[in-house]
C-alpha cells in the first residue's frame, strides 16, 4: 500500500444546545476530518479537539498544525502498517488527538482494504452496545429534569450529570428524588475541585451514583488516591489517563476504580485497548467516553464500546443527541443501545452534499 497524501478538512457543525462543562460552553463543533489516500483506497478518522485548549493541552488549529508539520510527514510513502503508526510518532511528545486522528484514518483505509470492520479487528464481543448521555451543566433545576426526563424517554440507560462546585449536591439530589433509585446516575466535574472540598464532596455518597468522574486536577493521581479512601462513590479518571502505563499506574495506586477511555485523548484506538486489557486484567470497569464526536468519530467508539470490558454504558449518544444533522448517516438509539458498525472500517463514511456543506477549509498534504 503506497500513501499518496492526507488531506485535512475543517467542519463547523452547529450543536442542537450549548454543552457547558465545568470548563467552558460549546455552542458549535469545528472538527477536523483526516482523510488518507492511498494505492488502495481512503481511509476516515474525527480528530478530538477542541476549538480552545480547556479541557485539555490540544485545541484544532494546533492539532491541525503538527499534523502537517510533523506527523504526517514522519510516515513512509510505501509499505505502512496501522501497527508501525504508534512507533513512528512516538518520537514526538504529546498530541495524541493528533496522533490519533492520523492512526485511525490509517487503520480505516487498511480495514477497507482486506474488509475487515472495526469491531471485528479491536475484538467486539457483542453487536449492540448500551448508550448513556452526558447532561451539561444548565440555568436552573427545572430545566435539568426536563432534559433529563427527555433522554429517559428516548431511551438512555445512564445519566451523567456534569458537576462544578455550585451545581453538584442539589442537582444530583433532584434528579435521584425525581427519577428513582433504578436510574444508573453518575457524575463528571471535569477536574473542578481540589482535596480540600473531600467533605463536601462526600455528601454525593448519598445518592448511590455510579462513579464520579475526574473530580481533581490532570496531575492530581496522589490526590485522587487519596480522595478514594475518603468517598464511597467510586472514583473514575478521564483527563488524568492519557497512557495504558498512566492506567497502570492508577490502578496499583489506588487513584481510580473505574476508567473512562475516549481513543483521541490516548492517542488511538491501539492505545484505547491496551488501556482496556490492562484494567480488565484488574478487574478494573471501562467505559467508552466522547467529544461529542460526529458519525465519523462515534462509528469508531461504538465498536471498541463493544469489546468484553467495557461493562458500564458510555458517553456513546445518537447523532441527534449533539447535531440536527449528522455528516453520516445518523447513528440512532434503538431500545438504548447503538448498533456497532458491520461494514468494512468504520461502516461510514462521510455523505458527500451534506459534508461539503458543512466544511469550512480543505488542505492536502502530499507525502
Ligand atoms: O469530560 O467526558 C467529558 C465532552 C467534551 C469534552 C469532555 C467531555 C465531554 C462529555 C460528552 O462529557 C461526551 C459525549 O457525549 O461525547
Ligand atoms: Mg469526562
Amino acid at each position: 500500500t503506497k500513501i499518496s497524501g492526507v488531506e485535512l478538512r475543517r467542519i463547523a457543525m452547529p450543536l442542537v444546545a450549548p454543552f457547558r462543562t465545568s470548563f467552558g460552553v460549546e455552542t458549535s463543533r469545528d472538527v477536523l476530518l483526516v482523510r488518507v489516500v492511498t494505492s488502495d483506497g481512503e481511509g476516515w478518522a474525527e480528530c478530538g479537539a477542541m476549538s480552545e485548549p480547556r479541557y485539555c493541552s490540544e485545541y484544532v488549529d494546533g492539532a491541525q498544525d503538527v499534523l502537517r508539520k510533523f506527523l504526517i510527514p514522519a510516515l513512509p510513502k510505501d509499505g505502512l502498517d496501522v501497527q508501525a503508526v504508534g512507533r513512528i510518532l512516538h518520537p514526538f511528545t504529546g498530541h495524541n488527538m493528533a496522533k490519533s486522528a492520523l492512526e485511525t484514518a490509517v487503520l480505516d483505509a487498511q480495514l477497507r482494504g482486506v474488509d475487515e470492520s472495526f469491531g471485528s479487528y479491536l475484538g467486539a464481543a457483542r453487536d449492540r452496545v448500551p448508550c448513556g448521555v452526558s447532561v451539561g451543566i444548565m440555568d436552573s433545576i427545572p430545566e435539568l429534569l426536563d432534559a433529563v426526563e427527555a433522554y429517559i424517554g428516548e431511551g438512555y440507560v445512564r445519566i451523567k450529570l456534569k458537576i462544578e462546585p455550585g451545581w453538584d449536591i442539589e442537582p444530583v439530589r433532584v434528579v435521584r428524588e425525581r427519577f428513582g433509585d433504578e436510574l444508573l446516575l453518575q457524575v463528571d466535574a471535569n477536574a473542578a475541585y481540589t482535596l480540600t472540598d473531600a467533605q463536601h464532596l462526600t455528601k454525593l455518597d448519598d445518592f448511590d451514583l455510579l462513579l464520579i468522574e475526574q473530580p481533581l486536577a490532570n496531575d492530581d493521581m496522589v490526590q485522587h488516591a487519596q480522595l478514594a479512601k475518603r468517598l464511597r462513590t467510586p472514583i473514575c479518571l478521564d483527563e488524568s489517563i492519557e497512557s495504558a502505563a498512566d492506567a497502570a499506574a492508577a490502578i496499583s495506586l489506588g487513584a481510580c476504580s473505574i476508567i473512562n477511555i475516549k481513543p483521541g485523548r490516548v492517542g488511538g484506538y491501539l492505545e484505547a485497548r491496551r488501556i482496556h486489557d490492562t484494567a480488565r486484567a484488574h478487574g478494573i470497569p471501562v467505559w467508552c467516553g466522547g467529544m461529542l464526536e460526529t458519525g465519523i468519530g462515534r462509528a469508531a467508539n461504538v465498536a471498541l464500546a463493544a469489546l468484553p470490558g467495557f461493562t458500564l454504558p458510555g458517553d456513546t449518544s445518537g447523532s441527534h443527541r449533539y447535531f440536527a444533522t449528522d455528516i453520516t448517516q445518523p447513528f440512532v438509539l434503538s431500545d438504548g443501545h447503538l448498533d456497532v458498525p458491520t461494514g468494512p472500517g468504520l461502516g461510514v463514511t462521510p455523505l458527500p452534499d451534506l459534508l461539503d456543506e458543512v466544511t469550512t477549509s480543505r488542505e492536502w498534504i502530499a507525502l
